[in-house]
């Protein structure tokens, strides 16, 4: 199966990069489009789990002319620390974040030395654009710089009297190289809730809204809200911009990298009208249905622009589904496929992401491919793909994967290990059949550790994919090494 990325290039002027190499004909680069998902499972989709209870017909097509990744993972179990690791190509860990997701008002988190995959494909002759949710920090203005930004609790009800919203905010897609940006702060469970246009408010900011956690799934806090916001219509309107952007685009003669980071199905879930009651999984599953139509909009966009042929599109996913076991048993659907646990988790179920990648003439359609891929992966991907040369420091956590998408597989894998992490901070690796847990318990939401259980847990991920027979007691050799190989990457 596929994602699609879409990279279209036109132009036939040769330019030099900064590093010295020369781009010969700008016409090969395709454009690329990032579609990232806010917490879609592996089992939500009908083209990797038969069992779904819902229909993904577009995100299914994009599989079947492209190609499926069965072993991807995003670096994280939640949001910001991915989102950092897909921009940086260098896992969050490594920045101030060590656990959790920021809030609405944290500071920017990725240093302004760190080159993004968007600044890296800028130097390309790319133009570049970020529509959806940000979640990376933002640097709100003051009215009184002596007092502090928020006083109180930045989650609940902030008091946010002393913030400028009218001023322009710094640290966001601008200040990370994106040419045109249209997001939402962070998740759409968080305040404030405002849309910003080039790093400015849209509309004023001068309301509340109270927030809920009830019936399951409909959570969102109390806090900020822009005039006009309407929390049910902001994955249709980052939709309407995405393929305003990509009808703009078609006008272009530069390539242009489109990341579209989607604010669903993350709560609240807030389905439209048309897709109420329409899947076998609830609201949550109806939610999903309204994520593979902007999926279908964006691919109906390109082909009725003539882009289709020379765009890479990705899908994929932040992290897995908040589906429970309550959730599975009543809808009997299983959000996280086969895997153990959620959204959050160190586990499976955690970081086990779809990915599916369709890049016309380059991918031959319905390949399926096992090669372990994380998502930082994209920025030493894009960089082989245009010819970047990287520093040491640049994308230091990512290894390219372009010579599987375009069909040379290689023998042996393009990464021999990955880190996972989950959201209390607990630290994980894959490597080759083993996975390693340094820790008790699934490190996030579904299950504690218990005192009696074994100090880790190892598991052959072959024979045992679900993570149910901990080997950490009977294997202190194999424990030993993996630790050894997860210390080494941590303190590199
Ligand atoms: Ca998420």
């Amino acid at each position: 199966m596929k994602t699609n990325v879409f990279l279209a290039g036109i132009s036939t002027v040769p330019i030099i990069f900064s590093t010295g190499s020369k781009i010969e004909n700008l016409a090969d680069r395709p454009n690329i489009v990032i579609i990232l998902a806010d917490d879609l499972g592996y089992g939500d989709l009908s083209c990797l789990n038969s069992a779904s209870r819902i229909k993904t017909p577009f995100m299914d097509q994009i599989a079947r002319q492209g190609m499926v990744f069965t072993s991807a993972h995003s670096p994280s179990a939640v949001s910001s620390p991915t989102r950092y690791g897909i921009l940086t190509g260098e896992y969050c860990f490594r920045s101030p974040l060590k656990s959790g997701v920021l809030t609405g008002y944290s500071p920017r988190l990725i240093d302004a030395k760190k080159t993004t995959i968007a600044e890296m494909i800028r130097l390309a002759g790319y133009q570049t654009a970020c529509i959806g949710k940000w979640h990376l920090g933002l640097d709100w203005a003051r009215k009184d710089s002596s007092l502090p930004m928020i006083i109180g609790d930045p989650w609940n009800r902030p008091n946010t009297r002393n913030i400028d919203y009218s001023a322009a905010v710094g640290g966001g897609p601008d200040a990370n190289g994106f040419d045109y940006s249209y997001i939402i702060p962070s998740s759409l469970d968080i305040t404030p809730y405002i849309y910003l246009r080039n790093g400015k408010s849209i509309a004023k900011v001068a309301d509340t809204i109270s927030g809920r956690d009830n019936p399951r799934g409909i959570f969102y806090r109390s806090g900020d809200i822009q005039e006009g916001f309407k929390l049910e219509t902001v994955l249709e309107t980052l939709t309407s911009e995405a393929i305003g952007y990509l009808k703009q685009q078609s006008a272009s003669k530069s390539p242009f990298l489109l990341y579209f980071p989607l604010t669903a199905p993350h709560e609240p879930w807030l389905p439209s009208d048309p897709y109420k009651g329409k899947s076998g999984a609830g609201t949550y599953g109806d939610f999903v249905n309204q994520v593979d139509d902007c999926v279908g909009r964006v691919l109906a966009t390109l082909e009725e622009q003539h882009l289709d042929k020379n765009t890479i599109v990705i899908v994929t996913s932040d992290n897995g589904s908040n589906w429970t076991p309550e959730d599975i048993k009543i809808w009997n659907h299983k959000g996280n496929w086969i895997f153990r646990g959620q959204k959050s988790d160190i586990w499976e179920g955690g970081h086990h992401i779809p990915l599916l990648v369709r890049w016309p003439g380059k991918i031959s359609e319905g390949r399926v491919s096992d090669q372990l891929v994380c998502l930082t992966d994209f920025f030493a991907t894009f960089a082989e793909l245009t010819n970047y040369k990287r520093n040491q420091d640049e994308g230091p956590d990512s290894f390219s994967f372009l010579s599987v998408l375009t069909g040379k597989e290689p023998a042996s894998p393009l990464r021999t290990s990955i880190i996972h992490h989950s959201i209390s901070g607990m630290f994980a690796i894959t490597s080759g059949n083993w996975k390693f847990i340094d820790g008790k318990g699934s490190g996030g939401w579904s299950e504690k550790g218990r005192p009696e259980d074994p100090a880790g847990q190892l598991y052959n991920m072959k024979s045992d994919p679900s993570e149910k027979n901990n080997l950490f007691d009977q294997n202190p050799d194999i424990v030993r090494d993996l630790k050894n190989q997860l210390n080494d990457i941590k303190n590199r």
